[in-house]
Protein backbone atom coordinates (compact mmCIF):
# COMPACT_ATOMS: atom_id res chain seq x y z
CA UNK A 1 0.00 0.00 0.00
CA UNK A 2 0.94 3.59 0.02
CA UNK A 3 0.31 7.01 0.76
CA UNK A 4 -1.05 9.12 -2.20
CA UNK A 5 -0.22 13.10 -2.55
CA UNK A 6 -3.59 14.80 -2.21
CA UNK A 7 -4.78 18.08 -4.27
CA UNK A 8 -5.42 21.23 -2.18
CA UNK A 9 -7.79 23.37 -2.71
CA UNK A 10 -7.97 25.65 -4.73
CA UNK A 11 -6.93 22.94 -6.89
CA UNK A 12 -9.07 23.20 -10.40
CA UNK A 13 -8.45 19.33 -10.49
CA UNK A 14 -10.35 19.16 -7.86
CA UNK A 15 -13.51 20.02 -9.83
CA UNK A 16 -13.22 17.26 -12.20
CA UNK A 17 -16.23 14.63 -12.25
CA UNK A 18 -15.32 10.92 -11.82
CA UNK A 19 -16.53 8.02 -13.72
CA UNK A 20 -18.50 5.34 -12.61
CA UNK A 21 -16.55 1.87 -12.09
CA UNK A 22 -17.08 -0.91 -14.54
CA UNK A 23 -15.03 -3.31 -13.78
CA UNK A 24 -13.32 -3.96 -9.95
CA UNK A 25 -10.32 -5.32 -10.96
CA UNK A 26 -7.09 -5.80 -9.05
CA UNK A 27 -5.90 -1.46 -9.66
CA UNK A 28 -9.43 -0.85 -8.08
CA UNK A 29 -8.62 -2.94 -5.02
CA UNK A 30 -5.42 -1.43 -4.72
CA UNK A 31 -6.73 1.71 -4.79
CA UNK A 32 -8.99 1.43 -2.30
CA UNK A 33 -6.17 0.45 0.30
CA UNK A 34 -4.10 3.21 -1.14
CA UNK A 35 -6.94 5.47 0.00
CA UNK A 36 -7.81 3.96 3.34
CA UNK A 37 -4.07 4.00 4.29
CA UNK A 38 -3.98 7.68 3.18
CA UNK A 39 -7.06 8.66 4.53
CA UNK A 40 -5.62 6.85 8.04
CA UNK A 41 -1.95 8.48 7.90
CA UNK A 42 -4.03 11.74 7.27
CA UNK A 43 -5.83 11.55 10.71
CA UNK A 44 -8.90 12.06 8.50
CA UNK A 45 -12.46 10.10 8.55
CA UNK A 46 -13.35 10.25 5.01
CA UNK A 47 -11.18 10.67 1.77
CA UNK A 48 -12.16 10.07 -1.96
CA UNK A 49 -10.25 8.81 -5.42
CA UNK A 50 -11.03 12.66 -6.77
CA UNK A 51 -8.61 14.12 -3.89
CA UNK A 52 -6.04 11.47 -4.96
CA UNK A 53 -6.26 12.86 -8.72
CA UNK A 54 -7.97 9.96 -9.40
CA UNK A 55 -11.37 10.42 -11.01
CA UNK A 56 -13.06 7.26 -9.91
CA UNK A 57 -16.25 6.73 -8.26
CA UNK A 58 -14.92 5.72 -4.93
CA UNK A 59 -14.59 6.67 -1.58
CA UNK A 60 -13.32 5.59 1.51
CA UNK A 61 -14.73 6.07 5.50
CA UNK A 62 -13.83 5.15 8.81
CA UNK A 63 -16.02 7.21 11.58
CA UNK A 64 -15.31 4.63 14.62
CA UNK A 65 -13.28 5.74 17.56
CA UNK A 66 -10.58 2.92 17.20
CA UNK A 67 -10.26 3.32 13.32
CA UNK A 68 -10.70 -0.36 12.65
CA UNK A 69 -14.59 -0.18 10.50
CA UNK A 70 -12.98 0.49 6.93
CA UNK A 71 -16.14 0.89 4.99
CA UNK A 72 -15.29 1.22 0.79
CA UNK A 73 -17.87 2.61 -1.49
CA UNK A 74 -17.81 2.20 -5.01
CA UNK A 75 -20.71 3.71 -7.31
CA UNK A 76 -22.21 5.38 -4.25
CA UNK A 77 -25.77 6.65 -4.36
CA UNK A 78 -27.64 8.40 -1.57
CA UNK A 79 -31.32 9.05 -1.01
CA UNK A 80 -32.07 11.60 1.39
CA UNK A 81 -34.74 9.88 3.99
CA UNK A 82 -36.59 12.84 5.13
CA UNK A 83 -36.55 16.57 5.06
CA UNK A 84 -34.47 17.10 7.83
CA UNK A 85 -31.14 18.67 8.35
CA UNK A 86 -28.54 18.80 10.75
CA UNK A 87 -25.39 21.40 11.28
CA UNK A 88 -22.46 19.69 11.79
CA UNK A 89 -18.26 20.88 11.89
CA UNK A 90 -16.39 19.84 8.35
CA UNK A 91 -13.26 19.72 7.52
CA UNK A 92 -11.06 18.12 4.61
CA UNK A 93 -7.56 16.46 3.77
CA UNK A 94 -8.02 18.94 0.80
CA UNK A 95 -8.62 22.17 2.61
CA UNK A 96 -5.94 21.62 6.12
CA UNK A 97 -6.32 23.58 8.23
CA UNK A 98 -9.78 24.86 8.17
CA UNK A 99 -13.49 23.51 9.66
CA UNK A 100 -16.38 24.96 9.46
CA UNK A 101 -20.31 24.46 9.82
CA UNK A 102 -22.70 22.94 7.14
CA UNK A 103 -26.06 21.83 6.51
CA UNK A 104 -27.08 18.43 5.32
CA UNK A 105 -29.76 15.78 5.37
CA UNK A 106 -29.57 14.09 8.45
CA UNK A 107 -30.97 10.67 7.69
CA UNK A 108 -30.13 9.21 4.16
CA UNK A 109 -30.42 6.17 2.50
CA UNK A 110 -26.57 4.83 0.88
CA UNK A 111 -26.47 2.15 -1.63
CA UNK A 112 -23.04 1.32 -3.23
CA UNK A 113 -20.96 -1.68 -4.63
CA UNK A 114 -17.92 -3.11 -2.91
CA UNK A 115 -14.96 -4.95 -3.45
CA UNK A 116 -16.61 -7.78 -4.42
CA UNK A 117 -19.17 -6.25 -6.76
CA UNK A 118 -22.04 -6.79 -4.49
CA UNK A 119 -24.62 -4.08 -4.18
CA UNK A 120 -24.97 -3.03 -0.01
CA UNK A 121 -27.70 -0.25 1.75
CA UNK A 122 -26.81 1.20 4.94
CA UNK A 123 -29.13 3.51 6.74
CA UNK A 124 -26.88 6.48 7.86
CA UNK A 125 -27.18 9.16 10.27
CA UNK A 126 -24.76 10.91 12.47
CA UNK A 127 -21.52 11.59 11.57
CA UNK A 128 -21.75 8.35 9.10
CA UNK A 129 -24.00 10.18 7.12
CA UNK A 130 -22.03 13.71 6.84
CA UNK A 131 -19.12 11.93 6.17
CA UNK A 132 -20.58 9.84 3.12
CA UNK A 133 -22.05 12.94 1.49
CA UNK A 134 -19.02 14.75 1.97
CA UNK A 135 -17.07 12.32 -0.16
CA UNK A 136 -19.77 11.67 -2.42
CA UNK A 137 -19.80 15.85 -3.63
CA UNK A 138 -15.89 15.22 -4.10
CA UNK A 139 -16.94 13.00 -7.23
CA UNK A 140 -18.81 15.45 -8.38
CA UNK A 141 -16.19 18.06 -8.71
CA UNK A 142 -17.99 19.88 -4.71
CA UNK A 143 -16.24 20.52 -2.04
CA UNK A 144 -17.30 21.73 1.47
CA UNK A 145 -16.46 25.41 1.24
CA UNK A 146 -18.45 25.65 -1.54
CA UNK A 147 -21.63 25.82 0.86
CA UNK A 148 -19.83 28.58 2.76
CA UNK A 149 -20.00 32.23 1.90
CA UNK A 150 -17.95 33.66 -0.69
CA UNK A 151 -16.04 35.60 1.43
CA UNK A 152 -14.99 32.82 3.84
CA UNK A 153 -14.41 30.78 1.19
CA UNK A 154 -12.07 33.77 -0.65
CA UNK A 155 -10.39 33.62 3.06
CA UNK A 156 -9.64 30.42 2.58
CA UNK A 157 -8.13 30.26 -0.95
CA UNK A 158 -5.79 32.58 0.10
CA UNK A 159 -4.68 31.08 2.99
CA UNK A 160 -4.29 27.96 1.31
CA UNK A 161 -2.61 29.11 -1.87
CA UNK A 162 0.02 31.58 0.11
CA UNK A 163 0.99 28.06 1.87
CA UNK A 164 1.09 26.05 -1.27
CA UNK A 165 3.66 28.65 -2.47
CA UNK A 166 5.60 28.84 0.98
CA UNK A 167 5.87 24.54 0.60
CA UNK A 168 7.37 24.44 -2.89
C1 LIG B 1 -14.83 14.72 5.79
O1 LIG B 1 -12.60 15.01 6.39
C2 LIG B 1 -15.59 15.08 7.04
O2 LIG B 1 -8.03 20.23 8.24
C3 LIG B 1 -13.53 14.02 6.03
O3 LIG B 1 -5.75 19.58 9.46
C4 LIG B 1 -15.03 15.88 8.01
O4 LIG B 1 -11.28 13.53 7.35
C5 LIG B 1 -16.84 14.63 7.23
C6 LIG B 1 -8.49 16.62 8.49
C7 LIG B 1 -15.73 16.20 9.16
C8 LIG B 1 -17.53 14.93 8.38
C9 LIG B 1 -16.99 15.71 9.33
C10 LIG B 1 -8.72 17.94 8.19
C11 LIG B 1 -7.32 16.28 9.11
C12 LIG B 1 -9.45 15.57 8.14
C13 LIG B 1 -7.80 18.92 8.52
C14 LIG B 1 -11.48 14.68 7.09
C15 LIG B 1 -6.62 18.57 9.16
C16 LIG B 1 -6.38 17.25 9.45
C17 LIG B 1 -10.58 15.77 7.46
CO1 LIG C 1 -13.13 16.41 1.71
Amino acid sequence: MAVLKILIFPDQRLRTIAKEILVIDDEIKALAGNLLETMYEGKGIGLSATQANIHKRILVVDVSDEKDSPLILINPKIEVLNEEEEVSSEGCLSVPGFFEEVSRPSEINITALNLEGEKFTIVATGLLAVAVQHEMDHLDGKIFVDFLSNLKRQRIKKKLLKISKVAV
